[in-house]
């Protein structure tokens, strides 16, 4: 199947929600040994935005934007043991805690940025998501964490990342640990304004800025 064929497919299988379609075009890209950050990008995440894009519109529907993300999900239970496999080998890198804010159970782009800091050798301790704001600062101190990364994907669970950060100032943590900010409303300027250490648009650039902030190099 021609690279761009199968990557409509993929985009194709989120749209229809169909999750045993999605794994299986997510095998046959390992199979064929196709590049897998551009299979998330070029297929499934492209699916995604334009479920996003549909529902917005009134066309799609909850139901349906619930049955385009577990299509994206499954085609990411294939896909994230290939990625952890070809990175770079045992994750023994500074630890850092990440997770979904409180109030907010989006957590595709977030499980995306945890599995490349893994992948390139960050102990990723991943707390999930609807994360209650004190448990990024416990898991922090409990495990001296080098950086605290945030996703959140709603306007409404923005404030979060701010109040993370107020309560790590508060307990004395904030010079010990770096706050990385990220997710679809997210900007290089809100980050600013709360006082992050770092902001990142996608998974990839995750990475750099993680890299950057802890010193770590894999
Ligand atoms: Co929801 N949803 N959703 N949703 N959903 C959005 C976010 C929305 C923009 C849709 C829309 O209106 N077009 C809208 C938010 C509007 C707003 O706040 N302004 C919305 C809404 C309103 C809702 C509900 C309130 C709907 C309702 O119930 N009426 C509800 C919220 C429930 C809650 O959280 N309390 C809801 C529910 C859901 C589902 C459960 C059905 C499902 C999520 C399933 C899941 O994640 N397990 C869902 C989905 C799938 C979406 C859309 C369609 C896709 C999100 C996604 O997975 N994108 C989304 C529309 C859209 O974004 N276009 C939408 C793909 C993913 C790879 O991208 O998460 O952006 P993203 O992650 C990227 C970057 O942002 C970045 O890297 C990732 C990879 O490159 N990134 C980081 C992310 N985190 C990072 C952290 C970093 C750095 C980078 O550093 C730490």
């Amino acid at each position: 199947m021609e690279i761009k064929e199968l990557f409509r497919k993929q985009a194709q299988s989120v749209l229809d929600g169909d999750a045993k379609a999605a794994a299986a075009l997510a095998g046959d890209a390992v199979g064929a040994g196709v590049d897998l950050k551009a299979c998330i990008d070029e297929g499934y995440v492209a699916g995604i935005h334009e479920v996003g894009r549909l529902w917005e519109e009134g066309e799609y529907f909850l139901p349906d934007l619930m049955q385009g993300a577990d299509a994206m999900k499954a085609a990411m239970d294939v896909i994230r043991p290939e990625l952890l496999k070809t990175g770079k080998g045992a994750a023994s890198g500074p630890k850092v805690v990440i997770g979904t804010i409180e109030g907010d159970i989006h957590d595709i782009g977030k499980t995306l940025v945890s599995t490349f800091l893994e992948a390139n050798g960050f102990s990723v301790i991943d707390l999930g998501r609807d994360v209650a704001v004190e448990k990024f600062a416990d898991t922090a101190a409990a495990e001296e964490a080098k950086l605290v990364c945030l996703s959140a994907l709603l306007t409404t669970t923005m404030p979060g990342h701010a109040k993370v950060i107020e309560i790590l100032k508060e307990r004395g943590l904030k010079s010990m640990v770096s706050v990385l900010v990220g997710g679809a409303p997210v900007t290089a300027g809100f980050a600013d304004e709360i006082g992050a250490d770092g902001f990142a648009p996608n998974a990839v650039e995750a990475v750099a800025v993680a890299r950057r902030l802890t010193g770590f190099e894999s």
